[in-house]
């Protein structure tokens, strides 16, 4: 790390790897991209001849690199304990896409690791907070002229997902954003989320649960709904609406791109419609570079903004009870343990 530019890897150049790279490689400021690591390793190959940086075999080698000062892990959530634990031996600020790790008790040995080394090194990937109709939805909730919200109803949907992508994924890797979403908003915890069960659209896998519908109750007694529906073979639709006492506000309403055409009206007529999103690399595209640019900024001044690993352990406590809920249909207590726990 020079003293205005920081050395960033890239561990997993999926989809969202590849698009941070591309993102550091060429529109972060005080960032230089200068290794990735993927499994896939033509595919790493590929992507580190594009950008002229390394191709590192293994992801626990590229984060002990003494030539990469901080470190993006865009990996499966299931490979992120020892991942993140090797950060934080070596000291690397690093940006964690959700979730933070598969369930509550290995989110709480990363807390403690975190915590034993001094110092917060952990950002988690929840960049709607970073998305500016996100963060003008909070500030305007904030500012406490709608009075206090009471609600919060959210909608997420994916055009596709592979096969691979079954009832407990869209828990754990899909409805986490909604899970943080409330509690950016509320500003408090979830204390219980019940899951249901809809008829599934016929283009789910046989048994996968695709609808669904989570209900969050907030400390305050607040209730917040969700839909999340990642086959709906139609666009990226992600839009969030909190009813408060004096008023509502929404992010996220199909409010540009509006046309009209002479084209295709069976009755001889135009039609007018809206462009929707391919997927959330297009709808949160600015929320990603915002994202990135503030954790690039926050780790040269040897902080961490937004989303910390705390957060990261709250929405992966929820998503497991959200899990157990999805099983039975029946609301599940949220516990979590004391923020101040090995103080
Ligand atoms: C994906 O991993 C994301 O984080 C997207 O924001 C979300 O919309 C999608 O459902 C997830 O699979």
């Amino acid at each position: 790390m020079t003293a205005q530019t920081l050395r960033v890897g890239v561990v997993g150049v999926g989809l969202m790897g590849a698009d941070h790279a591309e993102r550091l490689a060429g529109r972060t400021a005080n960032a230089t991209l200068v290794a990735v690591s993927d499994p896939d390793q033509a595919r790493a190959g590929e992507l580190a001849e594009r950008f002229g940086v390394r191709a590192v075999g293994d992801p626990l080698d590229l984060i002990a690199d003494p030539e990469v000062d901080a470190v993006v892990l865009a990996s499966p959530g299931f490979v992120h304990e020892p991942q993140l634990l090797a950060c934080i031996e070596h000291g690397k600020p690093v940006l964690c896409e959700k979730p933070m790790t598969m369930d509550a008790e290995s989110s709480i040995r990363v807390l403690e690791a975190e915590r034993t080394g001094g110092r917060p090194l952990i950002q988690v990937g929840f960049m709607r907070r970073f998305d500016p109709e996100y963060a003008q939805l909070k500030e305007i909730v904030d500012s406490g002229r709608l009075g206090r919200p009471l609600l919060l109803h959210n909608v997420h949907r994916n055009k596709a997902v592979p096969d691979t992508f079954l009832s407990e994924m869209i828990v754990r890797d899909s409805l986490v954003h909604e899970v943080d979403v409330a509690r950016f908003v509320f500003g408090e915890e979830i204390t219980e989320i019940t899951v249901l069960s809809p008829a599934a659209t016929s283009v789910a896998p046989a048994g996968t649960i695709d609808p669904q519908v989570a209900i969050f109750r907030m400390a305050s007694g607040a209730l917040v709904t969700s839909e999340v529906f990642v086959r709906n073979q139609i666009g990226y639709e992600v839009r969030c609406e909190v009813t408060c006492e004096r008023g509502t506000v929404v992010a996220g309403r199909p409010s540009v791109q509006v046309y009209t055409t002479s084209a295709g009206g069976d009755g001889g007529g135009g039609l007018w419609g809206g462009v929707i999103p391919e997927d959330f690399r297009d709808r949160f595209s600015r929320a990603y570079d915002l994202e990135v640019q503030a954790w690039v900024d926050a780790s040269l001044r040897g902080e961490v903004v937004g989303p910390t690993s705390w957060d990261g352990y709250a929405a992966t406590a929820v998503c497991t009870a959200g899990i157990e809920s999805l099983a039975t249909g029946r609301p599940v207590p949220v516990e979590l343990v004391d923020p101040a726990f090995g103080a």
